[in-house]
Parts: structure tokens; C-alpha cells; sequence
């Protein structure tokens, strides 16, 4: 374990390969804590992480434990914070609190974003980031994940903006902070179970390659922040999008009239649409979760060929 930050502990694996210059891709742990049920959770970090591994890469994932943001969990650890029932949901505004009142609680996408910039890690795989929610327009709900892209220099990759968003208030907002979303291999931007939003990305690249380099470019430019790579579930897992939106819809009904708020909000539509599609929206949310490791991965690669 190495320690380059007084609050930051870096497993071996990923010290060694952060020291040595080898690829590395960070994972959150807000999908294990409140993103998916236990076992399921595990299951899918065990195999993305397998898949990172696969392409050549150290997984890292990342987590407040006691009040020590952990870069990379043991296997043991990871399967122990999966099966917590009062970890705490932590954000950029948490954050501080988690660490200094000696905290357990999985990182959201903001939240791990900054964990990583701490370690030094530029690639980082999740599912869906937050964003602007259905109705913001009255309770002002915008995940801070949209602000931490605009400052932290991170290639996140995903399947898009969760679906249960009001996306093109969430392409909106991402534009106005000066935040690149890159469809990956396709012209139309993702809508995390479904391939399809109807809107066309603002930006296209088809390979690894040239996500490296964009990202590299945007640094030699001293353009702040990070790029959103919104890569589409396979056609063989995806839900579609007329299938989904009336899950959607019924969720956030629910959500209404249950008076579900701020942070609780997310957790709780995945949960609902969970129920909603018997289980089929779990399946598909890993499976898509594992496709965006792989193409992170690769990402990573190309960034350390240089
Ligand atoms: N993607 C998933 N499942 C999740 C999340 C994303 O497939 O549980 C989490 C991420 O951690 C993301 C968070 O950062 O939901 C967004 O929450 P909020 O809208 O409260 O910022
Ligand atoms: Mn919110």
C-alpha cells in the first residue's frame, strides 16, 4: 500500500503500475453501494475487473473506507463494502465529511473522479453518469458529476446519461461547461439501457486511439476538466428505448408521490425500474458496465503508449 497523499491509500497492484507507467482504470463504487443489489454488485466488479485485467490493464477501485479514500480494494474489502447497508452515498460534497469523520461510503462518479486525479489515474469506466433530472427546472436537481467533468481531468467513459435523466438539458449543461461527449462508434448518443436517445452526439470517434489523443490535445490546449465517452450497450443486451421510457415514467411518478429527494433520487429510480422490468434492467446495466471497461481499458493503453 502506498500513501502519496496524507488522506489517499493506493493499493500495491496500482502503485506499481501508476509508478511504472503502465495502464491503469479506475472504477466507482457508488453501482456496488447503492447502485445494484448484493450478490449482483460484486459479481459484476469481479468481472469487470477481470475484463481490465484481461486487456492488459490494473483495475482501481475507489472507495471511502473509515475515513481513508482507498484507491484499488482487495477482493475481500470490495465484497465486505458490496454487502454494507449504511455506507454512505459520497459526492464532492461529502467527501471531506467521509474522510474526516472516519467514514465508509461508495464514490459517486464525481467523487471518484477526484480520487483518481488524487492517484493520478486518467481513465475511469463506469455505467451511466449523473445529470440533469426531469423537473430540475423546479428542484434544481443536477448531479455533481456534470461540474467535476468540467474541472477534473478524467476520460470517463459510459453508456451515455442514465436514461431516467432529461438528456438534452443534460447535453445542454455538459456543453455549457465545456465538457466534450464522445459517442463511441456511433453518431447517435446512447441512452444507457438503450442504444437509441433520438439525439445526435455532440462529438463521434471510433477508436481508442483517437479518444487518447483528444484527451491529450485538450491538455496541451490547458483545457480543463474531463471528457465523457458515451459508449453503446451491445445491440444483444440493450432494452429498448419505447420498452424503457414507460418504466421511466412510471419511476418517476413513483418517486413524486413517495416525495424521494436530493440524493436519494437516483438510487431509488434504478431500484424502482429494477422491480418495474423484472430484473431485466439489472442485466443489461452490467452488461453494459462491463463494455465500457473494456473500451476504457483500451483507452488506457493508448494513453501510456504516449
Ligand atoms: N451508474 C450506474 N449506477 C449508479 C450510478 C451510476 O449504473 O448507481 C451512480 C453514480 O455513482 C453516479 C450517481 O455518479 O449514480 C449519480 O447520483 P446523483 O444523481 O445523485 O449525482
Ligand atoms: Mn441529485
Amino acid at each position: 500500500m502506498s500513501t502519496p497523499h496524507p488522506h489517499v491509500d493506493i493499493d500495491a497492484p496500482v502503485a506499481e503500475a501508476l509508478a511504472a507507467g503502465r495502464p491503469v482504470v479506475a472504477l466507482e463504487s457508488t453501482i456496488l453501494t447503492h447502485g445494484m443489489p448484493w450478490p449482483q454488485n460484486d459479481e459484476m466488479a469481479a468481472s469487470v475487473e477481470a475484463i481490465i485485467t484481461a486487456e492488459g490493464c490494473v483495475p482501481a477501485t475507489i472507495a471511502i473506507v473509515d475515513g481513508r479514500i482507498r484507491v484499488g480494494l482487495p477482493p475481500e474489502e470490495r465484497a465486505r463494502l458490496a454487502q454494507t447497508t449504511d455506507a454512505r452515498k459520497v459526492s464532492r460534497a461529502d467527501l471531506g465529511y467521509a474522510v474526516a469523520q472516519g467514514l465508509t461510503g461508495g464514490t459517486t462518479v464525481a467523487a471518484t473522479m477526484i480520487g483518481a486525479a488524487l492517484a493520478g489515474i486518467e481513465v475511469f469506466a463506469t455505467g451511466g453518469i449523473g445529470g440533469v433530472h426531469e423537473g430540475a427546472e423546479s428542484t434544481f436537481d443536477e448531479s455533481a458529476d456534470l461540474t467535476e467533468l468540467a474541472q477534473t481531468p478524467v476520460v470517463v467513459v459510459s453508456a451515455g446519461p442514465k436514461a431516467i435523466l432529461d438528456i438534452p438539458k443534460t447535453l445542454e449543461r455538459l456543453e455549457t461547461l465545456g465538457v466534450p461527449v464522445v459517442a463511441y462508434g456511433v453518431s447517435e448518443l446512447p441512452a444507457f439501457w438503450s442504444r437509441s436517445s433520438g439525439l445526435d452526439a455532440p462529438l463521434s470517434l471510433d477508436g481508442a486511439d483517437d479518444i487518447a489523443r483528444f484527451h491529450r490535445v485538450r491538455a496541451e490546449l490547458g483545457l480543463q476538466g474531463g471528457l465523457l465517452v458515451a459508449n453503446p450497450v451491445p445491440a444483444e443486451d440493450e432494452i429498448t428505448a419505447d420498452v424503457m421510457a414507460q418504466h421511466i415514467a412510471r419511476a418517476q411518478a413513483d418517486a413524486v408521490d413517495l416525495g424521494v429527494t436530493g440524493k436519494n433520487v437516483t438510487p431509488y429510480l434504478l431500484g424502482r425500474i429494477l422491480e418495474l422490468t423484472d430484473g431485466a434492467s439489472l442485466v443489461t446495466n452490467i452488461a453494459l458496465v462491463e463494455n465500457n471497461a473494456r473500451i476504457a481499458a483500451r483507452i488506457a493503453v493508448a494513453l501510456a503508449k504516449g
